[in-house]
Formats: C-alpha cells, sequence, structure tokens
C-alpha cells in the first residue's frame, strides 16, 4: 500500500512548524472536540456557502450519482465526521454495499457507525479509525463491491501540491482498475466572496482559527495565550488560494518541549491553506490518476462535485 507521509508526533510537526522562517502549523489540528464543534457551527454561517452549496447539489443530483456509481458500492469516506454528507447518498439510493467510514477521532467514529447501522440495516458498515493522511489500510474482510472513495467538503483544498498528488496515487491504489472516485473540490469566484466566508461578521472562523492553539496547550502542555493573536484571512491570488493566519499582537515567548519560540508584534502564523480551483486546474491535476467523467454543479457555479474514474 502506498505511503502519504511516514508518521511525526504532533510534538515534532509543532515545533517544526514554529521553527521554520515563516512560522505554521498543520491545519488538521483545528479539529479537537471544540474545533469540530466550531467547524460545525461555520458551517451554518450566512457567509460560509461550502457546506450548503454541496449538500444541495447533492440531494438535487442523488439518482444520477446513483447511476455513475454502479451496482454494488463500497462507500470509502476518508474523514468522515459526522458522516452528514454520505447520509444524502445512503438515504438516497439503493446499490451501496458497504460503507466504511475513516477517521483519526475514534469515540465520534464508533458512535456514528453504530447509530448508521441502526438507521440502515441492509447496508455493511465498518468504520475504519486511521488517520487517512499518512496511509490508508482497508481491512481484509470487505464486501464484495465496487469500491468508490468518496471525499466531499473540498478537503483537498487545504492539501499542498505534494500531499495532493500522494493523496490522488493512495486513491487509486485504493480503488483498483474498477472503481471510482467522488470528490468535492470549491470552486475559484469573486474575491469578496470568499473573503467573506473566511472572515465571517460573527467572528466564529477566528474562533475556529485560534482554537488551535488551544488544543496545542491540551495536547502538548504548552502555554500559548490565544488571545494574543489575531485572526487574519487572505486571497493569495498567485496560489489561487484562501490562507489563514493567526497575528501576533505583543512580542512574547511561549515554550514547546524545552524549546523557546520568540513571537513579534505582527508576526503571523500560517495556520490553513484553502484552494480554489478552476474545473480546467482540477481536471489537469488529477490526470495522472484520474479521468473527470462528470461534474455537478450549483447554478452560481461556485462549488463542483466531480465523478472521476481511473
Ligand atoms: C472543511 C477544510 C474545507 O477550507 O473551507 C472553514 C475549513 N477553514 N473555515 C475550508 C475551514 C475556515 C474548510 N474545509
Amino acid at each position: 500500500m502506498t505511503k502519504v507521509k511516514e508518521r511525526k508526533s504532533m510534538r515534532d510537526e509543532v515545533l517544526y512548524g514554529l521553527t521554520g522562517p515563516q512560522k505554521s502549523l498543520p491545519s488538521k489540528y483545528f479539529y479537537d472536540e471544540r474545533g469540530s464543534k466550531i467547524f460545525d457551527e461555520i458551517t451554518e454561517l450566512e457567509e460560509y456557502y461550502p457546506t450548503r452549496t454541496e449538500r444541495d447539489i447533492l440531494k438535487q443530483n442523488v439518482e444520477e450519482i446513483g447511476c455513475h456509481l454502479g451496482d454494488e458500492v463500497i462507500l470509502i469516506e476518508p474523514g468522515s465526521g459526522s458522516s452528514d454528507k454520505t447520509r444524502i447518498l445512503l438515504k438516497g439510493l439503493n446499490n451501496i454495499a458497504g460503507y466504511i467510514p475513516i477517521d483519526i477521532s475514534g469515540e465520534y467514529l464508533f458512535s456514528v457507525a453504530s447509530e448508521l447501522q441502526k438507521a440502515f440495516p441492509e447496508i455493511t458498515i465498518e468504520p475504519l479509525q486511521a488517520d487517512y493522511t499518512h496511509s490508508i489500510n482497508l481491512p481484509d474482510s470487505l464486501p464484495e463491491g465496487r469500491k468508490v472513495v468518496f471525499f466531499p467538503g473540498s478537503t483537498i483544498g487545504n492539501f499542498k501540491r505534494d500531499t495532493v498528488d500522494r493523496f490522488l496515487a493512495v486513491v487509486a491504489d485504493i480503488v483498483g482498475r474498477e472503481g471510482a472516485f467522488l470528490i468535492g473540490v470549491d470552486l475559484k469566484k469573486e474575491v469578496e466572496v470568499l473573503l467573506a466566508a473566511y472572515n465571517d461578521s460573527k467572528g466564529v472562523t477566528a474562533a475556529f482559527n485560534r482554537n488551535i492553539l488551544r488544543h496545542i496547550n491540551r495536547e502538548l502542555g504548552t502555554d500559548f495565550d490565544p488571545d494574543l493573536f489575531d485572526h487574519k484571512a487572505i486571497w493569495n491570488e498567485e496560489e489561487s488560494r484562501i490562507e489563514m493566519h493567526l497575528v501576533c499582537k505583543e512580542d512574547h515567548e511561549v515554550v514547546v518541549n524545552g524549546t523557546c519560540i520568540s513571537f513579534r508584534k505582527g508576526e503571523c502564523i500560517h495556520t490553513e491553506n484553502s484552494h480554489k480551483y478552476t474545473l480546467e486546474e482540477f481536471g489537469e491535476i488529477v490526470s495522472p490518476w484520474f479521468e473527470v467523467k462528470k461534474v455537478w454543479t450549483d447554478e452560481k457555479d461556485w462549488f463542483s462535485l466531480q465523478y472521476l474514474e481511473p
């Protein structure tokens, strides 16, 4: 099985990110229990269009999506969380034989899976606790069927180019020659719309951004003061991405595992990238592994759901 990345501890990743010339933190550390709750709040904000737009696309096209997926589908979802969007497929289709939700947070994963198993007794549900950014080892005991990886939410937008390539290679490896890939991809649009989505008026995204420091404090015993940082989201035109940063409000120092890190007033910690693609760009990126067979979008062309085959 293809390896995505060697496993590094949170301590190593945090130290690595904070000792470089541009301080940064891996965006996956937004999502502790509190962070996941704040993210759920983000998805309900007026300004944050991706979640509701993707959900509408799924609902409006569920029958056609089912036709593309074929018979006896084994749906595999890396980073399944609440499996919210997947419910639309499980409910609306009758060709799903199995569902493998994959998530790093085991407790939540198993409770969601058992609840789903009750709601959909005819579907074999086999949760897998794993950090899919490292590698995906599917259980040997999978039910028979066509493997389809479902990756909604435009999470692919958070990956750097080399991570995108490794992830696509892993997905291609999992689904095999006969499988498919159903993925949500956020699209390039007016900058004002993008900036509003990541700078909401209620400050929910700001709380989400600062929560990465609280999560690190809890896990590593560090003493970051989230209130010493402002939230900033900018559009990077050259890289075609929204970037989130934490801007330091005054000079101070924080000790991480014995290493003293200095922060200057005005200095930024880069916490997230959210790439926005055109349909052409995305087709080009996946082309070494997949061919785009069908694209569904909303009427404003803000978000896309894409069906790919090897
Ligand atoms: C769920 C990771 C795709 O990039 O839009 C929301 C995360 N960050 N607001 C995104 C997020 C700030 C979101 N993803």
